[in-house]
C-alpha cells in the first residue's frame, strides 16, 4: 500500500500509531509533506517514496485547521500546505484525522487562510490579495523573520471576509499573480475523523457522498 501522509500533529500522531500496531513484515510506502513527517515516518519503518508521476496514493491522510460540514478544509497552519494539496490531489482518498474543536460552521470563523506566495514582489502580491481577503499578513518564524516554506515561500495570512463564501473564493486566488497555493481545499476530503476530549471519535462524511 502506498500511502501519503501530510503533516502536523495530529498526522504525526497517526504516523505513531502505525509504528505500534503495523503488522511486522508488511510493506508500508508513504510519500510525505514536510521534513519532520518523513524524519517520523523513516523512524516508524515506513519507506518513505516520492510520487512517482503515475500511480495514485491508495489513501492519504491529513490534519486540518478548520473542517466544515461539507468536509471543505482550511489547511497550512503548519505551512506545508503546498506539498499537502499535492498529495491530496494524487489520493484516490483523502481521509482527515484532526480534533473534534476544529469543526466550524463556516471556513474562516476563527483563522485566516494561508497563502502561499512567490518571495519576488510579494508585497505586490500581498496589495492585489486584499481585493480578497482581509488584511494579508506576512508569516513570521520564531525569530521574527519571514517563514520559508520547504518550497522556498512565502506566506500570507488573510481573513477570510464574513460576506465572502470560502468555496468561491479559492478560484480567484487560484488566480491571482505570485500566489503558488492556497490552503482552502474544496471537495477533496473524502472523510474525517474527529476526535473528541474523552476519547471517543466520530467519523463524518460530506453530504455529497
Ligand atoms: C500543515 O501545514 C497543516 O495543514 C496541518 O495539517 C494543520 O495545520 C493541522 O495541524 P495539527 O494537526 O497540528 O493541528
Amino acid at each position: 500500500m502506498t500511502i501519503g501522509l501530510g503533516s502536523g500533529r495530529a498526522v504525526w500522531k497517526v504516523v505513531e500509531t502505525i509504528a505500534s500496531r503495523w503488522p511486522a513484515g508488511a510493506p508500508l510506502r508513504a510519500a510525505v509533506a514536510s521534513g519532520r513527517t518523513e524524519q517520523l515516518a523513516r523512524g516508524a519503518g515506513i519507506d518513505v517514496v516520492e510520487l512517482d508521476g503515475e500511480a495514485d496514493l491508495d489513501l492519504l491522510l491529513d490534519g486540518a485547521d478548520e473542517v466544515d460540514g461539507e468536509l471543505c478544509l482550511i489547511k497550512g497552519g503548519g505551512g506545508a500546505l503546498l506539498r499537502e494539496k499535492i498529495l491530496a490531489a494524487a489520493a484516490r482518498r483523502f481521509v482527515v484525522v484532526a480534533e473534534a474543536s476544529k469543526r466550524v460552521e463556516r471556513l474562516g470563523e476563527r483563522r485566516p487562510v494561508p497563502i502561499e506566495v512567490v518571495r519576488f514582489g510579494w508585497r505586490d502580491t500581498a496589495r492585489r490579495l486584499r481585493a480578497l481577503v482581509e488584511a494579508p499578513e506576512l508569516r513570521l518564524d520564531a525569530g521574527g523573520r519571514p517563514y520559508v516554506t520547504e518550497e522556498g515561500h512565502y506566506i500570507l495570512d488573510g481573513t477570510i471576509p464574513l460576506h465572502v463564501d470560502a468555496e468561491w473564493l479559492a478560484s480567484p486566488l487560484d488566480g491571482v499573480p505570485g500566489v503558488v497555493e492556497h490552503g482552502l481545499f474544496i471537495g477533496m476530503a473524502d472523510f474525517a475523523l474527529l476526535g473528541q476530549e474523552d476519547g471517543r471519535v466520530e467519523g463524518l462524511r460530506p453530504p455529497r457522498g
